[in-house]
């Protein structure tokens, strides 16, 4: 049966290649999911994208991920360095997690080398802008097949 990878977005990346280009890029959100939707069908997965501003939404979806999906990607946003909630669902869920940041969030303000999600996190990609959210479809794959 085909796998399926929840891909889960937090506040304001729904922004993305509208405001503030020199720090994110000019690549979209509905680009990146067009990026990960054509890289998932090459890997044989199914993918389901999805973006909230609000911490119970992302909570929600991935309490909802179990029995559903294989594996999580996860872009939490400034959620990452504050969220114990989306922490603990994550770690409740059993999945294998991989976080994803466009921008190297370690070359940036100390408050974002601080990553609740990464305690959840088989994997941390970041700085590689869209292509991280590729490579960590890639790592999944090799994390399913193990
Ligand atoms: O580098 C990343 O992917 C981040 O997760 C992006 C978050 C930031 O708070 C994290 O520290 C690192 C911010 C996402 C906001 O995205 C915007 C996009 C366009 C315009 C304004 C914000």
């Amino acid at each position: 049966m085909t796998k399926s990878v929840l891909i889960v977005n937090g506040p304001n990346l729904n922004m993305l290649g509208k405001r503030e280009p020199e720090i994110y890029g000019h690549t979209t959100l509905s680009d990146i999911e067009q990026k990960c939707s054509s890289h998932a069908k090459e890997l044989g997965l199914s993918i389901e994208f999805m973006q909230s501003n609000h911490e119970g939404d992302l909570v929600n979806t991935i309490q909802d991920a179990h029995g559903k999906h294989a594996g999580i990607i996860i872009n939490a946003a400034a959620y990452t360095h504050t969220s114990v909630a989306l922490m603990d669902a994550l770690k409740a869920v059993g999945l294998p997690v991989i976080e994803v940041h466009l921008s190297n969030v370690f070359a940036r303000e100390d408050f974002r080398h601080k990553s609740y999600i990464s305690f959840a996190a088989t994997g941390v990609i970041c700085g590689l802008g869209a292509k991280g959210y590729i490579l960590a479809l890639d790592a999944l794959t090799e994390i399913f097949d193990q």
